[in-house]
């Protein structure tokens, strides 16, 4: 099987490049110029921007499936950069659509397409587990632009008979996360606290809130599992289906920490629309490919502070 993954360089694109070159796949990943890759895959250049460039790769690789990771995924930047965020994200996803289209052998190509738990958006509390039929009401920009690529999605497997798959990945987590994200953004203060590169307290938003966390080597699996079991046309939500409160994921870090730390709440951290919970129905993806999320939170949390320990320790030498 041939995979092609368009938006490599990121995140979790590395971790989809590992599962699924360790799982006899024919690993093929787009970055942007600027970019790097992992040597586990064959790198091309690709800006999701030019239409026909898209379609010239899917021409030369003739993947059997292809993972659509390209996006610009910050909800704080999509406030700052809306035009930006539309334009990747809707407009960029429409021609990788376009693409799978026109290209010589689209029709017998599978795509999946990454879109957010955030789409739910402001949800009543007593809606969760979210199911995948529960209306949308997408609270950011960022999180109206994956819920339009999902839409246009849908349009185009059912108007033009594409293979596509759809899913919406709550938080995930892991080493490498930026550090705009929560659980990497405690462990990075831990070891910088632990390193003596910064004063004993760590600084956190609202505690109360509870999420849905699941490891990213647990995310991309099913990323792997639903090209070869997800139903053609479907929405999935990939969660653990089990949230946890983020003064769970705190205390648990700082049960991991070597060194006496006091909690400071910041007043930048703290969002005014928190929704108190949300927590996604996984019965669907597990109905249809057996996949459940293996890796614990605390498991997750303790590879995070070591990775960023690492990172520290790069940082004195
Ligand atoms: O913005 P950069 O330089 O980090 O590059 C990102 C890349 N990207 C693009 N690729 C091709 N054409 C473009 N016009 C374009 N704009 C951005 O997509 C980055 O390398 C990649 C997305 O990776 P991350 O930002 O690290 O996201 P992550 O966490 O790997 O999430 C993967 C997917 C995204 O669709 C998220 O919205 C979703 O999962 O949660």
């Amino acid at each position: 099987m041939k995979a092609l993954i368009i938006g490599g360089a990121g995140f979790v694109g590395g971790y989809l490049i590992n599962e699924l070159s360790e799982n006899g796949f024919e690993v093929h990943a787009t970055c942007l110029e600027s970019e790097n890759i992992t040597e586990k895959c064959t790198a091309h250049i690709l800006d999701i921007m030019y239409k026909e460039n898209i379609v010239d790769i899917f021409d030369k690789i003739s993947p059997d499936v292809i993972y659509h990771l390209a996006a610009q995924s910050s909800v704080t930047v999509s406030w700052s950069k809306p035009q930006l965020t539309a334009e990747v994200n809707v407009i960029g996803s429409i021609n990788v659509l376009e693409a799978l289209r026109e290209c010589r052998n689209g029709r017998n190509m599978r795509l999946i397409m990454i879109g957010s738990g955030e789409e739910y958006g402001y949800i009543r509390p007593e809606a969760c587990p979210l199911s995948e039929t529960e209306p949308l009401h997408p609270g950011n920009i960022y999180a109206a632009t994956k819920a339009c690529q999902e839409m246009i999605g849908e349009i185009y497997a059912r108007a033009y008979k594409l293979d596509i798959v759809m899913v919406r990945a709550f938080n995930h987590s892991g080493a490498k996360q930026s550090s705009t994200f929560v659980i990497s953004d405690f462990c990075k203060q831990i070891s910088e606290i632990e390193a003596d590169r910064k004063s004993p307290e760590i600084c956190v938003g609202n505690l109360s809130a509870m999420r849905d966390f699941t490891d990213v080597r647990d995310v991309v699996r099913a990323y792997r599992l639903l090209a070869e079991d997800g139903i053609s046309g479907r929405i999935y939500n990939i969660g653990r289906g089990k949230a946890v409160s983020i003064q769970y994921i705190l205390d648990t870090a700082l049960s991991f920490a070597d060194a006496d730390i006091q909690v400071k709440t910041d007043p930048k951290r703290m969002r005014a629309s928190d929704i108190p919970i949300i927590e996604p129905d996984v019965s669907r993806i597990f109905a249809d490919t057996g996949w459940k999320a293996e890796i614990s939170v605390e498991q997750t949390i303790k590879d995070t502070l070591d990775y960023w320990r690492e990172e520290n320790k790069k940082c004195q030498i």
